[in-house]
């Protein structure tokens, strides 16, 4: 079993958001157009209290862009973004939200921030998206989404150290590049740890010819 794994295609990281992705709308056509190869089809959500620790704003006289510590890590300060049930926090206008199988949801400890979709970024806590890709026999995941140097970059890393075949699709990600560079730096880790990268033409081709 394949899955699709759609990370954090949300308001907040639109152009139009709080936490803005250049071109971040640019994922939901490529992901509307995967969507219906793929059975199991996972989105992740970033999905924080508003007090949570990732704000500046809850730093007073911190901003955006600095660097403090966090749960004994290193933690990037950033505009309050992606706070649960709020408009920022939903799925992008457009997106095909009927074919979403299941939705995780992640950062949601005050505490601590969670870049990846399977665990905290101390690797304390499980967000349970393992165990549903095991329970449901899936061997390879497929990544897209925002923001590539970032959420999909530590959700790819940690698909692969889990063991599944662990494929990006390029073309449906879109990065913050907070330092210009940064996004061709995490696509040339990601293949270094044994991550594919891909294009979706590549992965609507092997479908089609029935892969
Ligand atoms: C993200 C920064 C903070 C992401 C989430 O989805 O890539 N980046 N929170
Ligand atoms: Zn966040």
């Amino acid at each position: 079993m394949h899955a699709l794994i759609l990370v954090d295609i949300q308001n907040d990281f639109l152009p139009t958001g709080a936490l803005p992705v250049p071109e971040g709308d640019g994922v939901v056509p490529v992901a509307n157009a995967l969507l219906p190869a793929f059975d199991l089809v996972v989105a992740t959500q970033d999905w924080h209290p508003a007090a949570h620790g990732s704000f500046a704003a809850n730093h007073p006289g911190r901003v955006p862009g600095e660097m403090i510590e966090l749960a004994g890590l290193p933690q990037m300060l950033w505009p309050v973004h992606c706070v649960q049930e709020t408009p920022g926090a939903a799925f992008a206008p457009g997106l095909d939200t009927t074919r979403i199988t299941h939705v995780v949801r992640k950062g949601t400890d005050a505490g601590i921030d969670s870049y990846s979709g399977f665990f905290d970024n101390g690797q304390r806590q499980a967000t349970g998206l393992k165990a549903l890709l095991r329970a449901h026999g899936v061997t390879a995941v497929y990544l897209l989404g925002l923001a590539t140097d970032y959420c999909v970059k530590f959700t790819a890393l940690d698909a692969r150290r889990l063991g599944f075949g662990t494929y990006l699709i390029v073309d449906g990600c879109r990065g913050v590049d907070l330092h210009h560079g940064d996004v061709a730096r995490a696509l040339a880790d990601l293949q270094a740890q044994g991550v594919t990268l891909l294009n979706s033409a590549d992965v609507l081709a092997g479908v089609s010819a029935g892969e």
